[in-house]
């Protein structure tokens, strides 16, 4: 065989080789961001079989700009054991105690890696479309190329199989969205409905952040910015405390829940 043949046919099976591992698994994370980062170790680590879908092609979400694309964030005191865990660097704000600074390019590629090596997969380029929803409960997700999506091709997508389903899509809430609309579950919120995202108060979006983070309907959680937008919490801007407290919570919640 010669070493181009080599190369695709290895690139080849081992992507559809994972893949194909990976179609019913324990828990399956929408999006990317920290907070989902944060989860997939947690959950990883404890022995089920997890995956991140991610719609762009790197993950990471929200983190690598910073604020306004200076490439720095903020997190407090409360979240440092998480950023220790991951072998990520900070440094104390000299003027305000118990908030410290990272380069936002250590913190997304600190927690992709730290992810991985807990044994979670990543499958990038991939955009869920829906959601199986099979007896009243969800039961997994509905996958196709990102490009597919992007340039409209009527191609038929494929399906994942999951015990537990994570939204981790950011601002847009969009898997509890699509289960509202299309599914038209009631979730775990006051109205029943998304309540949708307030504007900027740092501190009270720090709090909401986490005390938003839970199940919402059977097999469906949120995390991150998802659960602050489906319960109305305010937002919080370049402060990740709460998105990385946030996964941390999905995670052992769900960790609690597999184990039974
Ligand atoms: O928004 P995002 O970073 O998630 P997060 O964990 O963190 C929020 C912060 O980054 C920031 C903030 C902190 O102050 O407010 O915004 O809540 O990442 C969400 C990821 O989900 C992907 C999207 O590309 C992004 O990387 N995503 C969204 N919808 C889909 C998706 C989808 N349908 N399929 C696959 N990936």
């Amino acid at each position: 065989m010669s070493i181009e043949n080599v190369i695709s046919s290895a690139i080849v099976r081992s992507f559809c080789g994972k893949l194909d591992d990976y179609l019913n698994i324990d828990v399956a994370l929408v999006g990317g961001g920290p907070s989902a980062l944060v989860a997939a170790r947690e959950i990883a680590r404890n022995g089920f079989k997890t995956a991140i879908f991610e719609r762009k092609l790197a993950p990471g979400g929200g983190t690598w700009g910073g604020g306004m694309l200076f490439n720095e964030v903020v997190v407090q005191d409360s979240a440092t054991a998480i950023l220790d865990d991951f072998n990520i660097s900070y440094k104390p704000i000299a003027d305000a105690d118990g908030y410290y600074t990272l380069d936002s390019v250590e913190m997304a590629s600190g927690l992709i890696f730290g992810a991985l090596k807990a044994g979670a997969k990543i499958f990038n380029s991939i955009s869920v479309e829906d959601i199986v929803f099979k007896e009243g409960k969800v039961n997994g997700l509905v996958i196709n190329w990102t490009p597919v999506e992007r340039l409209q091709m009527h191609v038929d997508p494929l399906t994942v199989i999951a015990s537990v389903v994570v939204d981790g899509t950011g601002h847009p809430s969009e898997i509890i969205r699509l289960a509202t609309e299309k599914a038209q579950i009631k979730l775990n919120t006051e109205t029943g409905k998304i309540l949708g995202e307030k504007p900027m108060w740092v501190d009270s979006g720090e709090a909401s952040t986490v005390t938003n983070t839970r199940e919402y309907f059977p097999g469906l959680y949120a995390c991150g910015m998802s659960a602050n937008n489906t319960a109305g919490g305010y937002r919080m801007g370049p402060i990740f405390g709460g998105m990385l407290l946030s996964g941390q919570k999905v995670g052992r919640m769900i960790v609690d829940k597999l184990k039974g």
